[in-house]
């Protein structure tokens, strides 16, 4: 039976639907219009009437379409699904909506970056938001957390100067969405307790292949407790079914370019196609008495807490199933608030969470005008709302009668609260004292050894991809006392580290570097050790005029059956013709297409297409530009000749002598004189393996990806 919620988000947002109104157009009165084209003169050349209400009120309404963009997180996508707990938790929270396993709980989930503005690019490197509505039925339960499990800062205090550092230079509004500058990095080596984030901030994490394969994390530290009153601390991760898959930087540099939208057209196409996103929800517990147990504190933001020491245990799914309807209404006018909790979650002292729990509401009152912002439909929860809050801007609820005040007589007091047996929300009961203080814990003082431990998980290929990015990003800083700053910063970490950033940025190599005195490791945190499939994978099939439509079709036909897709990448839009008279449809021109908005390339055989990609610099160039990326590259029979005029030329290809002898060369896959290129999933056939090589992701192994092995 589906349980889900009697009022779905979808029902709640109908009657605000402009198509459930009449076809005619009319003013916002409902006054039928005539004509929208021209303003009310005097005379077809004289001036514009004041009196013209329809002109006035439809330029006065345009004036006023622009709220302040987020503060932070401003560029953002949105969708909407559903959230199934997969065995009541009773024991340790009693949360609603994480008790019976048959109930569907509605979700609003919105991605972002954090830094640049609304209309910056989707792959830069930044922390990426991953912000979440529970629509339960005890009310809305926001889970705001990001792809990056630690954060910059201890102390929400701090925020504001993070912040002013990380964004544009105020004096010229440069760089747009990018740390690379001199102020970030001035804030950064004044500031030891970001080491640990900027370096998951240098880290492939920090530039998400999809929206589908990153994780989220709460970062700060919560409570669960249950009926009887037993609490837990607790941290909340998303794990995205997919695995967690990067770009890399110059593909993510490149697409910035090529397809600015390019995470957000991700997730819009993928679940309009039905490949639905879909992340387990998982919860790490620590036991009350359990707090102290640990060499971090458990209440600090920049710590996470190993999974290999406290495991994640998945608690749920969540399946995105439905884009929203209008950007504007839903994605950007949703507010999310650490804060709104349901009973059975609560807060900690955590100082970031504490300060979080300020910022959220008081933020959005200025960007969503006001108080009632909790009307809107997005937002409104569909759990029942009673309560004496009246008036303040946009009031949409007509409240009735004369009561608006607790206690009361005259409405039999209503409304009233609810005691905690009946499922009032209560606070965990937990004890505080201490001095009034400005005051840092000391217990927060240790801002390496898990830098360290994140440094030594990281496998050769991460590790350099580190180094690069320090290149890049202090490479855009022009104040050589900051960069040299930086390197003595990360010398307290990794010796090798510190000497290899200074490499590459014209500082000094630490005159002692220091060597490796922590030997844990964590391979939960190496993208290395996740989840590899090919479902859902994109690859651009190279074809032109004259192809062997055959070969093209069992290909594609294996790709689709596994649940890849294809895209026919030619010269020209429209149909082409194979060499026995089929016709194929391109999907994408070498204009528009771009080797960096797919997974893999196949190049099919047909001597007359084949002939025209070899004289198409476009088509070498996609060649070479996804060897260059570490991606699968397939060809079958004259497909070959393709690759062997490219530069790729370090890769074995098959010889044209080779009977039909597959060749597995790093992720590039040849095969000649075949006829049968195995649409029917089985190894040993060029299709399957193709798939199988798509789902390794990357082929690190490649001698062109390894330009210095840091030790
Ligand atoms: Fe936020 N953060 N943040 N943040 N944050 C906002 O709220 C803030 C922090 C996160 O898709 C703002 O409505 C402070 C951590 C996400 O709409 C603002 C601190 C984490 C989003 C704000 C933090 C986040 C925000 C801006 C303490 C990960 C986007 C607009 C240092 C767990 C939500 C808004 C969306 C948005 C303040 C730190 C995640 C200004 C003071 C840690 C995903 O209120």
């Amino acid at each position: 039976m589906d349980k889900t919620n009697e009022y779905s988000k979808d029902e709640q947002l109908k009657p605000y639907r402009a198509d459930h109104y009449n076809k005619n157009l009319t003013t916002n009165q409902g006054v039928p219009v005539s004509h929208t084209d021209d303003s009310l003169k005097a005379g077809s050349r004289g001036p514009t009437l004041m009196e013209d209400f329809h002109f006035r009120e439809k330029l006065t309404h345009f004036d006023h379409e622009r709220i302040p963009e987020r503060v932070v997180h401003a560029r953002g996508f949105g969708a909407h699904g559903y959230f199934q707990a997969y065995e009541p938790m009773t024991e340790f929270t009693r949360a609603s909506f994480l008790q019976d396993p048959s109930v569907k709980t509605p979700v609003f989930v919105r991605f972002s970056t954090a830094i640049g503005s609304r209309g910056s690019a989707d792959t830069v490197r930044d922390v990426r938001g991953f912000a979440t509505k529970f629509y339960t039925k005890e009310g809305t339960y926001d889970l705001v957390a990001n792809n990056i499990p630690v954060f910059f800062i201890h102390d929400a205090i701090k925020f504001p100067d993070l912040i002013h550092a990380l964004k544009p230079e105020p004096h010229n509004e440069i760089p747009q969405a990018s740390g690379a500058h001199d102020t970030f990095w001035d804030f950064v080596a004044s500031t030891p307790e970001t080491a640990h984030m900027v370096l998951w901030l240098m880290s492939d994490r920090a530039i998400p292949q999809s929206f589908r394969m990153m994780e989220g994390f709460s970062v700060n530290t919560f409570r669960f407790f249950n009926n009887q009153g037993k609490a837990h601390f607790v941290k909340l991760h998303w794990k995205p079914v997919l695995g967690t898959h990067s770009l890399v930087w110059d593909e993510a540099q490149k697409l910035a370019g090529k397809d600015p939208d390019y995470n957000r057209r991700d997730v819009w196409d993928a679940i309009n196609r039905g490949d639905f996103p879909e992340f387990e929800l998982g919860v790490q517990m620590v036991k009350e008495e359990d707090e102290f147990n640990f060499d971090f504190d458990i209440l600090d933001a920049t710590k996470l807490w190993p999974e290999e020491v406290i495991p994640v245990k998945k608690i749920g799914k969540m399946t995105l199933d439905r884009n929203v309807d209008n950007f504007f209404a839903e994605t950007e006018q949703v507010a999310f608030h650490p804060g709104n909790v349901v009973p059975g979650i609560d807060f900690t002292n955590d100082p970031l969470l504490q300060g979080r729990l300020f910022s959220y509401l008081d933020t959005q009152l200025i960007r969503l005008g006001g108080p009632n912002f909790h009307e809107i439909p997005i937002n409104r929860p569909i759990a029942p709302l009673h309560n004496n809050q009246r008036d303040g801007y946009h009031r949409m609820t007509i409240d009735k009668g004369r009561v608006s005040y607790f206690p009361n007589a005259l409405q039999g007091n209503s409304p009233h609260p609810v005691p905690d047996q009946e499922g009032g929300y209560v606070h965990y009961t937990e004890k505080v004292e201490g001095r009034k203080v400005r005051e840092r814990s000391k217990s927060f003082n240790d801002h390496y050894r898990q830098s360290k431990i994140f440094w030594n998980s990281m496998s050769p290929i991460e590790k350099q991809h580190i180094i690069e990015a320090f290149h890049f990003e202090l490479g855009g800083v022009m104040d050589k006392q900051v960069k040299q700053r930086i390197v003595d910063m990360y010398n307290n970490i990794d010796g090798h580290l510190a000497t290899q950033i200074a490499m590459g940025i014209g500082a000094t190599p630490p005159a002692n570097p220091s060597k490796a005195d922590v030997s844990d490791s964590s391979p939960a945190v190496s993208q290395e050790n996740t989840i590899k499939t090919a479902k859902t994978r994109q690859v651009a099939i190279l074809a032109e005029n004259g192809v062997n439509f055959s070969e093209v079709n069992q290909v594609m036909n294996a790709l689709n059956s596994a649940g890849l897709h294809c895209h026919i990448v030619s010269s020209k839009q429209g149909m082409i013709t194979g060499v026995d008279g089929q016709q194929l449809e391109v999907n994408k021109s070498w204009l528009g297409a771009g080797s960096v908005m797919y997974d893999a390339v196949y190049v099919p055989g047909g001597r007359q297409s084949v002939d025209q990609l070899m004289q198409l610099g476009d088509a070498l160039h996609f060649i070479n530009e996804a060897f260059k990326h570490a991606k699968t590259i397939g060809a079958t029979n004259e497909g070959v000749d393709l690759l062997t005029t490219s530069q790729i030329k370090g890769a074995k290809t098959a010889g044209k002598d080779t009977h039909a002898q597959l060749v597995k060369d790093q992720g590039v896959l040849t095969i000649q004189n075949a006829a049968d290129m195995g649409n029917h999933n089985q190894e040993g056939y060029f299709s399957q393996e193709f798939i199988n090589a798509i789902a390794q992701h990357r082929h690190w192994e490649r001698a062109n990806q390894k330009k210095f092995i840091p030790a």
